[in-house]
């Protein structure tokens, strides 16, 4: 396709743009990693679409950036984050829609060329363009991720992408705040067409100038739209073409969404809300109820919670794990994986999936085989749920090998043992690799408890051990928790972060200490559930109460899931090196004597039968008896909850954590504290840390001085400070 030379061009701070043969095609490049929607950019798109409007020369539109991998990221979020009200937050996703519907009613057809970010004001921005072709490529993610931040799409997503793709559809994307590949967002019809990237801009020309000539009319019908379909989403949308089907759809909606959120996020709801509104009521009143809602959720708590872990997490993605920011990683272009258990298997499993050469030993052939399969069934999974191809996964597992002695190890540069978790093992195995290993290769323990400094004892290279703390599933589980201990060096650090981060995990590092930091602050967390338990409440009820907060599972569900025996083990450690404040209740310890693991076992705090997981009421027999006793839920979660929070301020006390926010990420991350609270640091901000020291004390008073406030709770609420400061 020959091109007409430039015509005429100009440069504003946020785009540029040249005409070509009639076409204005736009680069979006403004300052900044990535194009966000700020009032920078809505002034210069305002700009632009007056000299579209008013400029005969100009028969179409094309959107692209200069960016490398980010059409728009969306509004820019720090500039959400100085809302004040909520009239002035509803007041600008009015102007936002004002401005894209001038886009959308243009004579003069929109195309949005797509590749990389495409997410939330971004997707919208695109929605109210007439026509849209997505890039074939990985960086390529298209969605509205709002309700992640506590907001809801608010420059029209809630009424624009239901009336594209199908309110089912629609809703899937905007109540979980999903992002998709530019091939799904094809299949699902958000976009019209997918191309490789090298193509995209030629392309995007030629269909504009196709839609000026009134030779491209997209087809959008319901008809259209049925061809692709499978029965049962043809039956889906059936449902949604008359309003009772809607009203029914709406409702099982909104009965799925209290069910997962307990009522504690209120933007998937407010964004259902509006969905509704826009159909029961007209595009109008949709788009209000939209605007509305989007003020208010800009000015909530529970939104500030979650654009600050949106920025923590981003600030971990950038820091080097050590004070000097000089330090760098050393190359590690091989991992040794010792121990083929579940452990193993997912350690082995992050690392070649992040493109490390691997190589498993265990004990025996047997061990390395079951390591083997773990990670085979992980890749099966992922070609079964088409994230990646039959191609890709074999590619992926061809860097896994395996052996049952040293043979092939001498040239790794880390080593990642997760062996018994038992100090003379772990040292057992430290000497046997320093006797082989080159003398720059490090070792890391993946231990849950074990002191780091204990381990490195055995060593002759304490500076090259440290510790890589990952949480099981590890291919689920977003965080890894570092782990230095008084000898080991930056380096080192800095090297296991830098494997972490390319693993794609968030990592936090601590300073060696029993249990370090996450396993030190769920120890008293669940304890204090134990304790629950003596005094006579049920399993069920307790449970219940710490979901209702905002956990995931509760304190005795989750024992179950990790482990009765392994947490028991755990629990000895930590009560030999805190004493009284980590004992457990009578009856407890005793859980694990009779066999009781969990549900690895089908024997735990709930039986694990065909059917409905029950309560195994034989476990009251050594708490006290069958006979239970009602319990306050929300008196119960703040007693399991300051628990954790407070021996959280012990480790930033002892200089355990590097930051209160450390703290939060791996709290959320690594434990599941509920996000909308922020973590356990910003949740007692919020309580005020003056009444977080009077409700500990209170609690010391009935239930005895493991909960006395920790020093550094009691120095920061007497002298009126806070964690976060500044
Ligand atoms: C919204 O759109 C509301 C509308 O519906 C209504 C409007 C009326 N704002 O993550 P990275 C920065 S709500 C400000 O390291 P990656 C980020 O902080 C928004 N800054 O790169 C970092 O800065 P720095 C909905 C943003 O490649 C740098 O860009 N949108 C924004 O791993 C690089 O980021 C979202 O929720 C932003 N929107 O990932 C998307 N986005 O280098 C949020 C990025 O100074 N963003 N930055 O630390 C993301 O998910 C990822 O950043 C992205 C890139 C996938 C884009």
């Amino acid at each position: 396709m020959a091109m007409a030379k430039n015509e005429a061009g100009s440069k504003a701070s946020y785009l540029s743009w040249d005409i070509i043969d009639g076409v204005a095609v736009v680069t979006l490049d403004g300052p900044g990693p990535v194009n966000t929607l700020s009032d920078g950019l809505n002034a210069d798109i305002e700009r632009l679409t007056a000299q579209v409007d008013g400029d005969a020369k100009i028969r179409s539109v094309v959107l692209i950036s200069g960016k490398k991998d980010s059409f728009i990221a969306g509004a820019d979020i720090e500039m959400l984050q100085k809302v004040k009200t909520a009239a002035e937050g509803a007041a600008m996703s009015r102007a936002g829609k004002e401005l894209l519907a001038r886009l959308e009613r243009s004579p003069k057809p929109w195309v949005a060329a797509i590749h990389g970010a495409c997410l939330g004001g971004g997707l919208e921005v695109a929605l109210a363009c007439q026509y849209r072709i997505a890039t074939d490529e990985k960086p390529t993610q298209i969605g509205l991720p709002e309700v992640q931040l506590g907001l809801l799409p608010g420059a029209g997503g809630t009424q624009r992408l239901p009336r594209l793709i199908g309110i089912q559809a629609a809703l899937d994307i905007i109540l979980a705040g999903k992002q998709v590949s530019g091939k799904k967002a094809y299949k699902l019809g958000m976009v019209d067409e997918l191309v490789p990237r090298a193509i995209l801009r030629e392309v995007a020309l030629g269909r504009a100038r196709e839609l000026a000539d009134g030779k491209l009319r997209p087809d959008r019908t319901a008809k259209k739209k049925k061809e692709k379909l499978s029965p049962e989403k043809l039956a889906r949308l059936a449902l949604e073409e008359n309003p009772v089907g809607r009203a029914l759809l709406f409702r099982e909606a909104k009965k799925k969404l209290v069910a997962k959120t307990h009522g504690h996020y209120p933007a998937p709801e407010r964004a259902l809300e509006a969905v509704r509104v826009g159909y029961e009521k007209g595009l109008a009143q949709g788009h209000e109820a939209e605007s509305v809602g989007f003020g208010e959720l800009c000015v909530s708590p529970q939104s500030a919670r979650l654009i600050e872990i949106f920025f923590a997490s981003n600030a971990l993605k950038k820091e080097n794990g050590v004070d000097d920011k000089s330090v760098k990683p050393r190359e590690v272009k091989k991992l040794g994986m010792l121990g083929g258990g579940l452990m193993g298997g997912g350690i082995a499993y992050v690392s070649i999936q992040a493109g490390y050469p691997v190589r498993l030993k265990d004990k025996d052939a047997a061990g390395v085989g079951r390591g083997f399969a773990y990670v085979k069934g992980i890749l099966d999974e992922r070609v079964s749920r088409k994230r990646s191809s039959r191609l890709e996964v074999d590619q992926t597992f061809a860097r896994l090998t395996g052996t049952s002695d040293y043979s092939g190890l001498a040239n790794v540069d880390l080593f990642i043992e997760a062996v018994f978790e038992e100090l003379s093992v772990k040292q057992k195995v430290l000497r046997e690799v320093e006797a082989f290993c080159k003398p720059e290769a490090i070792f890391a323990s993946n231990t849950s408890s074990l002191p780091i400094g204990k381990i490195a004892a055995a060593s002759k290279r304490p500076e090259n051990v440290v510790g890589m703390h990952y949480f099981s599933p590890v291919h689920k589980m977003p965080l890894l928790e570092v782990i230095r201990h008084v000898k080991t060096s930056d380096e080192t650090v800095a090297t296991a972060v830098a494997v972490g981060k390319k693993q794609g995990k968030t990592v936090i590092v601590v300073r060696d200490g029993v249990g370090f930091y996450t396993s030190r602050i769920l120890a008293p967390y669940i304890g204090e559930a134990g304790f629950m338990l003596s005094e006579g409440a049920a399993i069920d009820d307790v449970d219940r109460a710490l979901v209702d907060f905002g956990f995931p599972v509760g304190p005795l569900q989750l024992l179950d899931e990790v482990g009765i025996d392994i947490a028991s083990h755990v629990a000895k450690i930590m009560a030999e090196a805190f004493g009284a404040r980590m004992a457990p209740p009578d009856g407890f310890g005793l859980l694990a004597k009779d066999g009781r693991m969990g549900r690895k076992n089908k024997k735990g705090f709930y039986t694990y039968g065909e059917g409905k997981k029950k309560v195994d009421e034989t476990v009251y027999d050594a708490v006290g008896g069958r006979k239970r006793k009602p319990i306050d839920p929300r008196e119960t979660a703040e007693r399991l909850a300051l628990q954790m929070a407070n021996e959280a301020v012990h480790c930033l006390g002892e200089e355990i954590l590097r930051s209160p926010r450390d703290g939060d990420v791996g709290a959320i991350f690594g434990l599941g504290f509920p996000p909308f609270r922020g973590g356990p640091f910003r949740w007692l901000e919020s309580l005020g840390l003056p009444q977080a020291v009077r409700r500990l004390e209170e609690l010391q008073q009935k239930h005895g001085p493991r909960f006395a406030p920790a020093p550094l709770l009691l120095d920061r609420a007497k002298a009126g400070r806070k964690f976060y400061e500044g």
